[in-house]
């Protein structure tokens, strides 16, 4: 496997040598199901922001759509108002900044402002999407969803979820390769949590290693304060931190070099004692 990630203005290392990176989640959508409306204005999400960096955050994913199951799609325009001052605000932060978003209009606009990686939790199949992309130099994170946020857990259904992921993720990365996008630019995701029952998600857990060797790219992973993490504790989502803890742990254990949560200080803590005792 690739030693860097291209994304945008910065190399990542995300080769086993190196600790895995803490993705920190920056939401601005007043329906998020965890820090529910908390982050919604903007100088909020700069004070977020901030306290990210301070705890050595990798890369900034700023999210202007809840993807949670149920909820609802917000408008292009609404959408744009969310993140684009936040992209113009932190684009000279210092840190990776990546967009959650699966419009292609969005990843246009957000690129042009200086995103560094587009993660598209819909794994680039709008039409358009990897025409928005294609030209630029940010990096794709490339991630499994079953159905849609709507429907995708009324009753997800896999002949084998690891085979059924890893199927799907090889078709869009060889779509992605007939765009002449580098490989360099790509990472995956298996979309813990994205149309997957609790079965289906531990069955992906424990696979991991296996999906990122068989696919060979940079994985990342997001399990933080997920339902899946609340159904293994019976807790509520404001209690899930060491349960998340233990999650990235697990994930980084078999290969994931990348994860995507929000309590950044602890999971960096975490990580860094982690690697120390595996170098
Ligand atoms: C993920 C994501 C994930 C990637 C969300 C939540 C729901 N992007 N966006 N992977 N989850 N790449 O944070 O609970 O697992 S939104």
């Amino acid at each position: 496997m690739q030693t860097h990630l291209q994304c945008g203005r910065y190399s990542l290392p995300v080769a086993a040598t190196s600790r895995p990176l803490v993705m920190g989640i920056l939401n601005v959508t007043p329906d998020s199901f965890s820090d529910a409306g908390k982050y919604h204005a903007l100088d909020a999400a700069i004070s977020h922001a901030e306290e990210m960096i301070a705890a050595g955050v990798d890369i900034i994913d700023i999210g202007g759509e809840s993807t949670r199951p149920g909820s609802q799609t917000v408008s292009l325009q609404n959408e744009l108002d969310r993140v684009m001052p936040l992209v113009y605000a932190l684009r000279d932060c210092g840190k990776p900044l990546s967009i959650d978003t699966y419009k292609p209009e969005v990843m246009r606009q957000t690129i042009a402002a200086g995103v560094d990686m587009v993660n598209d939790v819909n794994g680039f199949r709008a039409p358009g999407a990897l025409e928005a992309v294609a030209d630029a130099d940010c990096a794709l994170c490339i991630m499994h969803m079953q159905k849609d946020p709507q429907s995708m857990q009324l009753k997800p259904e896999y002949e084998n979820v690891v085979a059924d992921v890893t199927a799907f993720l090889r078709e869009r990365i060889a779509a992605i390769a007939q765009m002449n996008i580098a490989r360099e630019r790509l990472c995956i995701d298996p979309g813990f949590g994205f149309g997957k029952s609790l079965a289906h998600n531990i069955a992906l857990l424990k696979n991991i290693g296996q999906l990122q060797a068989t696919l060979d790219l940079p994985l990342l992973a997001g399990l933080s304060r997920k339902s899946m993490i609340g159904a293994l504790l019976e807790k509520p989502v404001e209690r899930r931190m060491a349960g998340s803890l233990a999650g990235a742990l697990a994930c980084v254990a078999q290969g994931a070099r990348i994860v995507r949560v929000h309590d950044v200080a602890e999971t960096v803590d975490a990580l860094t004692v982690w690697h120390a005792i595996n170098q």
